[in-house]
């Protein structure tokens, strides 16, 4: 399920006093919002911060929680960055955050491969790592301390499961999201490891709205006979809604939609008929993820994993619960 518990190291848990600092990159910083440099000398604890994006309605949720919950009130001083889903910006920031010598680096990985050199890098700076959401693949030995997010394969299994006994006969294309990201990866691992053989076509479309419609109305022209779109997530599920209807074709009847996230959005479509399954998606673990930093940076002992709990809807949902969804 997550890439690193093919790793049987024992979670030893940072001691941010051993700090090698590498503090010779003078050039650092000039990443936007980077600004909070100094120690706070109020003993804040100093969060560098690297989001990858803003590319869905699960991202905002996520993104509010995370900074309601690490806030100057509850003892933290955040340095928080969006990377606009660019990995190199990503790195950047980190690198950023060496430089700056924060307390403790957390961040989200847009994709799994390619973090090799700056884990290295914030290792031999002695920072500790919490790993948020997504996972990383990497030769890194013992890369973070603690990981917290969802069980992406369990997600897709979940639909997956849903499929086979709803509509067993069903032509599916597979809308992917960004390729290569944990997400995309281990949700496509469930999902096809129980209805692989009904799917009939895959493309990506980035999580994000526009390109799910764009890949949906290729798909269309592509694949005639598809009677299911399984989306990696709500956002391009919408899109596909927009794409089947200026077909003139009738979402979640003509073509049926499982989706995964469960964001206010999404949830409004499974009452109106235009999804017909959602697999939740808990974007809402800002406080855990605060508990877990604090425990880090004062040396206690951590879970190397935290799944968030999560749920799955039908068209049995009602407006009311819909309408108290907060996000
Ligand atoms: O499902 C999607 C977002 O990594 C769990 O990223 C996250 C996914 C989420 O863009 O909407």
């Amino acid at each position: 399920m997550f890439h690193a518990k093919r790793r049987t190291f024992l979670s030893i848990v940072a001691s941010t006093g051993l700090a090698l600092s590498l503090a010779a990159c003078g050039g650092g910083g000039d990443t936007a919002q980077a600004g909070s440099g100094g120690d706070g000398g109020d003993g804040a604890i100093r969060v560098g911060y690297s989001q990858l994006g803003a590319e869905s309605g699960w991202r905002t949720a996520n993104t509010e929680s995370v900074q309601q919950n690490l806030t100057a009130d509850n003892g933290f001083d955040l340095t928080f960055v969006d990377a606009q889903q660019k990995q190199e910006n990503q790195i950047k920031a980190l690198r950023d955050f060496v430089a700056q010598d924060v307390d403790v680096i957390a961040f989200s990985p847009v994709v799994e491969t390619g973090w090799d050199d700056v884990l290295q890098e914030i290792k031999d700076a002695g920072i500790p790592v919490v790993l948020v959401d997504r996972t990383v693949d990497t030769t890194v030995e013992d890369p973070y301390v603690t990981h917290i997010g969802s069980d992406f394969k369990a997600e897709g299994t979940k639909a997956g499961d849903w499929v086979e006994e709803n509509a067993p006969d069903a032509k599916i294309f597979e809308l992917q999201g960004t390729l290569g990201s944990g997400a995309q990866v281990d949700r496509e691992e469930g999902f096809d490891g129980v209805v692989g053989s009904q799917v009939i076509g895959k493309a990506s479309g980035n999580f994000t709205r526009a390109e799910g419609r764009t890949a949906t109305e290729a798909a269309l022209q592509a694949y005639p006979d598809m009677t299911m779109i399984f989306t990696h997530n709500d956002d391009m599920g919408l899109g596909a809604v927009e794409a089947i209807e200026a077909a003139g074709k009738k979402p979640g009847t003509d073509i049926q939609i499982v989706s995964v996230d469960a964001v206010r959005d999404g949830l409004q479509a499974l009452v109106d008929k235009k999804f017909n399954y959602v697999v939740e998606c808990n974007p809402a673990f800002g406080d855990q993820l605060a508990e877990l930093i604090k425990k880090v940076h004062d040396g206690e002992d951590v879970p190397k994993e935290t799944v968030v709990e999560e749920t799955a809807f039908d068209q049995t949902i009602t407006q009311a619960e819909v309408d108290a969804r907060p996000y």
